[in-house]
């Protein structure tokens, strides 16, 4: 299969499910006016919502226990794109994808342009990574890499970044994500204010070579692969990077980057007062950074977040342009199914977080009603909304059950008569 043809795959239309689906939104568009909520505003609303495709994610991810590849999988640039136009297709919610350097080092940009075109995908954030050194590369990253006390390996590190954006400009991206590993195993190993103090520097650099219309994100993480101290380490770390770079350096909230029981929609709202979330990295996890298929374990948290988002949108709040991504290791499913999943699971969260009756809230708020408070943000969030975004789906031409017509597609299978298995001793494309 040509990478053209992934735009004519065709969705078997099975007459049953589209009468069953008929029948169910007609149900729902019905109960909804009952309620005041205009379904048809709300499919509006999916139809603008974009999430961007993590390229690391569509090979099976893995732990340092193992990793068990499925068949099929990319191999190239090309056929991450490939995959990624597919997941679009049966979505229409996830036209872009993000690019992450070296492991997707171009080649051939015409040809990275002109497959872009051709399967009606574009690019979003680029990540850089220094916290792997990469074959032939003269200095270590072990010791950190801005916030490395060795001025030359700093240096190295702010020389990537400036790579990476001339990649990101190449393919059109209008940010630079920023995940820095650095961080210290043992007290006493590290400066802890000087060693913020050298990233804080570094970035510096890194902003003022980016391109007036681009963006910088910080993403925090509380630990691993450092488990004492992560000069990164929280959201209050990463907003005081944001502020002091500048109004263009936002706040990125990978989801797995909390500790256990942290209030994640708490961080999105004091990022959001502070006009400084730039955008997140969608998954779920059950203990530390597990990067499972987001919505998989705590789907309220997740509706809670988006609640949060839809209530900055509807006030208009000053810079609110959050960027949505992506950012899994599948290494069980089938990467594309996952991603499918992950993409209908978001359209559904932020479907349904668009259903809160804002006045009503507003109003037990005010007067104190904690139990109608509460009452009126779970009448939004127990409405199965599944119908709804399945119709904003088939509005534009993409499926209702995407993890369903992928199957019946036969995607994988012929993927897997493509592209042989890569060599173990190929170049690492992901995690
Ligand atoms: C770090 C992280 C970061 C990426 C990497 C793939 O855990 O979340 O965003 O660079 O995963
Ligand atoms: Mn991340």
């Amino acid at each position: 299969m040509a990478a053209s043809d992934v735009a004519s795959i065709a969705l078997e239309l099975d007459s049953a499910a589209e009468r069953d689906h008929e029948r169910d939104f007609s149900e729902l568009a019905g109960r909804l006016e009952r309620t005041g909520c205009d379904a048809e505003e709300v499919i509006a609303a999916v139809h603008h919502f974009e999430v961007a495709l993590p390229s690391w994610a569509f090979a099976t991810g893995g732990t340092r226990f193992g990793r068990f590849p499925g068949a099929g999988e990319p191999r190239s640039l090309r056929e991450k794109m490939e995959d990624a136009a597919l997941v679009h297709r049966l979505t229409a919610g996830a036209p872009r994808l993000s690019l992450h350097i070296p492991w997707d080092e171009i080649r051939d940009i015409n040809e990275v342009l002109d497959d872009a075109r051709r399967l009606g995908i574009g690019f979003d954030a680029v990540n850089s990574n220094t916290f792997q050194d990469q074959p032939n590369q003269r200095l270590s990253y072990k010791l950190g890499s801005f916030s490395n006390p060795d001025a030359a390996v700093r240096r190295q590190a702010i020389e990537h970044h400036l790579h990476v954006i001339e990649v990101g400009k190449l393919v059109g991206s209008k940010a630079i994500s920023v995940w820095l590993a650095d961080g210290s195993d043992f007290p006493g190993q590290m400066s802890l204010r000087g060693s913020f103090d050298r990233v804080r520097e570094c970035l510096q650099e890194v902003y003022a070579a980016m391109p007036d219309d681009w963006r910088l994100f910080t993403e925090h993480k509380p630990y691993e692969p450092s488990f004492y101290a992560t000069v990164v380490q929280d959201w209050g770390s990463s907003l005081l990077l944001a502020q002091s770079l500048g109004d263009r350096a936002q706040c990125l909230v990978d989801l797995g980057h909390h500790l256990p029981s942290t209030n994640i929609e708490l961080v999105v709202a004091r990022l959001l007062g502070a006009g400084k979330l730039g955008g997140f990295h969608f998954n779920d996890s059950m203990y530390g950074d597990d990067d499972l298929t987001a919505g998989s374990i705590r789907p309220y948290a997740l509706f809670l977040i988006f609640h949060e988002l839809v209530l900055a949108e509807r006030e208009r709040l000053p810079g609110f342009d959050p960027a949505y991504m992506i950012d899994q290791s599948h290494n069980l499913k089938d990467p594309i199914e996952a991603l499918l999943q992950t993409v209908d699971q978001l359209q559904q969260s932020y479907a349904k977080a668009c259903l809160v009756d804002h006045d009503e809230l507003a109003a037990h708020q005010a007067s104190g009603d904690v139990m109608m408070a509460e009452r009126t943000l779970k009448r939004a969030y127990d409405t199965d909304v599944r119908p709804l975004v399945a119709e904003a789906r088939r509005r534009r031409g993409a499926a209702l059950d995407p993890v369903l017509a992928f199957r019946a597609s036969g995607y994988r299978a012929q993927k897997a008569a493509e592209r042989p298995a890569a060599p173990p001793s190929a170049a690492r494309t992901h995690l």
